[in-house]
């Protein structure tokens, strides 16, 4: 049965495909499937039982898309997909993906140089081809050379960003949860330690019933090609060539197997090591003392039998985490109940947002939160953005909910927009009136690294600056952030008190776990955020908090769970 999700994915690919034949993202057909989507996400609920008329009735969807969905809910596929399908395989879809790389661009590489895929563009640039092409030249070549290194799109070793494994890894486990004999099921591997791109997917699964699970399986929707199929392990490919491997074991050695499956290898051999310097074997069906099981059904009673402390998925890289276990050093890790507020809201006030200021206040309520940020674009933003006198209004709006909510501070706030050179919107003495501020970068990603350094610190030390947002404003695995003089910007920040976030959005998670670790280890004030547009985003808590732990981020750090009073004091401080 398809659901809204499988409806916004076939749209997804209608998006991709139509921008590439109309040859611009703006184009009306594109733009139509875009405000479709984003309307069945605000309509929530299930669309796949609605007639064309209906579904034309829901706001966003236009008459020719509303054909399309039915067409798709009706037969599975839609001819005009199929037709893009065919004129665009995936291998040369994947190119778009390459900044500088423009769908004209693209279709003129292809018609002049015969590229098709990934190795014939690597081939075209060593032979200095692209060079010739209109519009083109050594500079733009060069530039594009650049870009597929660091997306890191190389044939084989291609990775998959979280954003696209992980809601795909979380319907697997909830679809494996249902089968009957299925006790337990958990994600492993490298998406489990939250790296930002995944080589597969790997699901443990804990059943007395293996042939079922493994049935359902093959079976499942999202199986497109079979890799292999055994009694306990099957392996397929999804349409877009994700692998996933799925793994069955007893319920008692879960434990176990999800410890040996979530890695990484060298976390694994640290374990193992430590196992056999105790005269016992580690593997992935338990610890063992000869033929005698010491500990396999969790993993909390692995560590605690090798004398270890608990060692959190995110954790488990071996960059030192098996010495501090033993140790009993590990850092009082943040979680996601120690989260009070949420400091980077939009509403519908910014043009990118998709909800009421009422309604996202609602939400966070819910949440329990015991403060919240919304902050609006400022008014550099063009289209996003709201000028002053929209500001003021949206202010008497925050301020007339405040009562409703005795148990939450709304602030009033702003994401300020990081000008060229590090300016910021409106004049100093109107952003002294916003309660807290986010300032982040949007556009101007080609500059120089001392440029952006220097940039990013005069915001910093603009005295109305709480905090950064998404530090590099990188998109994972397609465009790369700014470059930056990383420890010339946490000494800033450190410097001025301003607050580095870790933006929750799976494509952000910036700042990254690395650039985070280093935050840590020089007492930069660290905020999680979730940078919501929609209040179906507020859940994004989660992959901040995960993102955080890999950063190895003690809670005392993060600015948004010290209590009320506390938070309020050092956000106010700087006026
Ligand atoms: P990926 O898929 O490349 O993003 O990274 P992982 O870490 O998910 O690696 P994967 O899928 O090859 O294997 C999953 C886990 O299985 C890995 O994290 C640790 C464990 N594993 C795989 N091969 C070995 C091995 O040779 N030795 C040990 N100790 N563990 C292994
Ligand atoms: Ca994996
Ligand atoms: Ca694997
Ligand atoms: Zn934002």
């Amino acid at each position: 049965m398809a659901t809204n999700a499988d409806v916004a994915a076939m749209l997804t690919e209608l998006i991709a495909l139509t921008t590439l034949e109309e040859e611009s993202p703006q184009s009306f057909k594109v733009r139509a499937y875009e405000k479709a989507k984003l309307g069945i996400e605000a309509h929530g609920d299930d669309i796949t039982e609605l007639s064309e008329t209906q579904l034309t009735a829901i706001s966003g969807i236009g008459k020719s898309t509303a054909a399309k969905i039915r067409e798709y809910l009706d037969t599975g596929t839609v001819e005009k997909l199929d037709e893009l399908r065919a004129s665009y395989p995936p291998a040369f879809v994947e190119l778009s993906r390459i900044p500088g790389l423009g769908p004209k661009t693209l279709k003129l590489v292809r018609s002049e140089l015969g590229v098709e895929d990934l190795e014939g563009l690597r081939a075209a640039i060593a032979d200095q081809k692209l060079r010739h092409l209109p519009r083109m030249g050594e500079t733009s070549e060069a530039k594009i050379a650049r870009a597929i290194d660091r997306l890191g799109l190389t044939g084989k070793d291609r990775r998959t960003p979280i954003a696209d494994a992980l809601p795909m890894a979380k319907r697997l486990v909830a679809d494996l949860s249902a089968i009957e004999g299925v006790s337990k099921v958990e994600f492993c591997g490298s998406l489990r330690r939250m790296s930002e791109t995944v080589g597969d997917i790997d699901i443990t699964v804990a059943s007395t019933a293996p042939r079922a699970v493994m049935d359902a399986v093959v079976h499942h929707a999202e199986a497109s090609e079979i890799v292999l199929t055994g009694d306990t392990k099957t392996s397929f490919l999804t349409s877009s060539g994700l692998q996933v491997d799925v793994r069955v074991v007893e319920p008692s050695q879960f434990g176990a197997a999800t410890l040996y499956f979530t890695g990484s290898k060298a976390h694994n051999i640290a374990l193992r090591q430590r196992a056999i310097d105790r005269d016992l074997l580690l593997n992935e069906y338990g610890l063992l003392d000869g033929d005698t099981v010491v500990a396999s059904e969790t993993e909390e009673s692995i560590y605690r039998a090798l004398d270890l402390a608990y060692v959190p998925p995110p954790m488990r890289e071996a960059t030192g985490e098996v010495e501090a276990a033993s140790a009993d050093a590990l850092p009082d890790l943040v979680e996601l109940v120690d989260i009070e507020g949420d400091l980077h809201y939009h509403t519908d006030r910014s043009g990118d947002g998709r909800s009421s200021l009422a309604d996202m206040v609602a939400e966070a309520a819910g949440r329990d939160y015991r403060y919240l940020a919304i902050t609006d674009h400022g008014e550099d933003l063009a289209i996003n953005g709201s000028n002053r006198e929209q500001m003021l209004e949206h202010r008497d709006k925050i301020r007339a909910l405040q009562p409703r909510y005795p148990d939450m501070t709304i602030l009033y706030g702003c994401e300020l927009n990081i000008g060229a050179d590090g300016g910021l919107d409106y004049d100093a003495e109107f952003r002294a009136m916003f309660d807290y501020t986010v300032a982040s970068v949007h556009s101007h990603f080609d500059q120089p690294e001392p440029d952006q350094t220097a940039r990013l610190i005069r915001a910093i030390e603009d005295p109305t600056v709480n905090s950064i947002g998404h530090l590099t404003g990188r998109y994972i695995g397609r465009r790369p952030g700014i470059e930056l003089d990383i420890d010339k910007l946490l000494d800033a920040l450190v410097a001025n008190d301003v607050a580095l976030e870790i933006n929750g959005a799976l494509d952000r998670l910036d700042a990254a776990s690395d650039v985070v670790r280093r935050a840590v280890d020089r007492g930069v004030k660290l905020v999680i955020n979730t940078d919501s547009h929609h209040v179906s985003e507020l859940g994004r808590m989660e992959y901040g908090v995960l993102t955080a732990q890999r950063g190895w981020t003690p809670r005392e750090l993060v600015v948004n769970t010290w209590p009320h009073d506390e938070f309020m004091d050092w956000a106010g401080a700087k006026k």
